[in-house]
């Protein structure tokens, strides 16, 4: 009979206390369920002799943003600890270390960033993170260089796919990012204020053919390990350290669906800055602050690419191949920029929103916002295949706010 079950305070404190050498004897535990994600229980594990303190995430067996009436695999836990043990080989302290994965609990034991915050909460506030693009960007040209067929065994890697099949977790994007929004689906959940908005998208053919195009690329191109759920949400900083976390969504598929995760949240908070910084010229300042982390984002990601590509690259032919290597980062921008849109138009009319837009109290200012979002969203899915060089993407986002 399987030992899962959804564990108690007290239950994360008994396995807390055997997890061997972590905590001194003596130790007095305490443990609060502090999950306030879509999908887990998150335990935060504290002795408050030694200081030291652990996060336990058990994975549910249904999602908890909707309840038991939506099933979902157990299996994401095991995804997410193997995910996250690659990820700290290959971008070394841009992650948590994992201490431990229980298969039977589903349960990940593993490092508690408390002394971080959650980079969407930072940025609402206004903060800025110095290292944070320099480090994303070492994390995602690193992470999904070594796992593409460019940086690792190619043979390997067809096994490494098969580890890492997600099916459940996909479906949940292929709907909710790449469906939904563009009918009236009954998953859909949007301010009645922007109701013509949303119409609209579900009437503009266009859309739907670069939405269709890029949907099919999320469903067929197996190109790296991806995050798979690259949002603010997944970050936890401080002005000198960046450290990822949650890759349950992880499996293979194209590289700039994690870059556009990337972009995507920073332009969010780019458009609730209507409301969350009443100055007009300190939210200038930040939205320009925002626009130079895409760009730094983006172009410091290409060079950490292409340079891993020129030492360590295995593939002969696209190696040897520069018109290829100019056309594949290309490809990528171009992907990387469509995929960004509809990250940000599932998060203002899809099933699950970003607090930098929906705790806007003032509707007046949340609706803008919304709107601002829409039209950058949409401008960057239209635009995606036609688009050359990351300044489109911030153009759009600054004539959209300045429309
Ligand atoms: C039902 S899960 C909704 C969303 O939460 C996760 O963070 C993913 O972004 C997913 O789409
Ligand atoms: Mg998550």
């Amino acid at each position: 009979m399987s030992a899962y079950h959804p564990l108690t305070e007290q239950e994360a404190i008994e396995i807390a206390s055997t997890l061997d050498g972590f905590f001194p004897s003596g130790a007095n535990l305490s443990s609060r369920e502090i999950g306030d994600g879509n999908l887990n229980l998150v335990f935060h594990i504290t002795d408050s002799v030694s200081g030291k303190s652990l996060i336990m995430k058990q994975a549910l067996p249904y999602a908890k943003v909707v309840g038991e009436s939506w099933p979902l695999t157990l299996d994401r836990a095991r995804i997410e600890s193997e995910k996250l043990l690659l990820e700290g080989e290959l971008a070394p302290g841009l992650v948590p270390v994992v201490y431990k994965y229980d298969p039977e609990l589903y349960l990940t034991i593993m490092e508690d960033l408390s002394d971080h915050v959650i980079m969407r909460q930072g940025l609402i506030g206004g903060t800025r993170y110095p290292k944070f693009a320099d480090d994303i960007s070492t994390f995602i040209a690193r992470t999904l260089f070594f796992t593409s067929d460019l940086g690792m065994n190619q043979q390997e890697k067809k096994l490494q796919v098969k580890a890492f099949i997600n099916p459940e977790l996909c479906k949940i994007t292929e709907d909710l990012i790449f469906d939904d929004p563009y009918t009236d689906s009954p998953n859909n959940s949007f301010d009645p204020a922007i109701r013509d908005a949303a119409e609209a998208l579900w009437q503009n053919e266009q859309l739907h053919l670069e939405v269709a195009i890029l949907r099919d690329k999320f469903l067929t191109n197996a190109q790296a390990l991806l995050h798979g759920d690259l949002h603010t949400g997944s970050v936890f900083v401080t002005p000198e350290s960046t450290k990822v976390i949650d890759p349950e969504f992880a499996y293979y598929g194209p590289i700039g669906f994690d870059i556009g995760a990337v972009i995507a949240n920073l332009l969010l908070n780019f458009a609730g800055q209507e409301h969350w910084i009443t100055d007009a010229g300190q939210r200038a300042d930040f939205r320009q602050y925002l626009t130079d982390t895409v760009r730094d984002v983006w172009n410091l990601f290409d060079r950490k690419f292409r340079a891993l590509w020129q030492e360590q690259g295995l593939d002969r032919l696209a190696s040897s191949t520069p018109a290829f290597k100019d056309y594949y980062m290309q490809r990528l921008l171009q992907d990387t920029i469509g995929f960004a849109g509809c990250k940000i138009v599932r998060r203002i009319v899809g099933l699950s929103h970003v607090v930098d837009i929906d705790r806007i109290p003032d509707s007046a200012a949340k609706e803008k916002a919304q709107r601002l979002a829409l039209a950058i969203g949409t401008s960057l899915i239209l635009s995606n295949r036609k688009a050359q060089s990351i300044e489109e993407v911030i153009d759009i986002a600054l004539s959209q706010a300045n429309n």
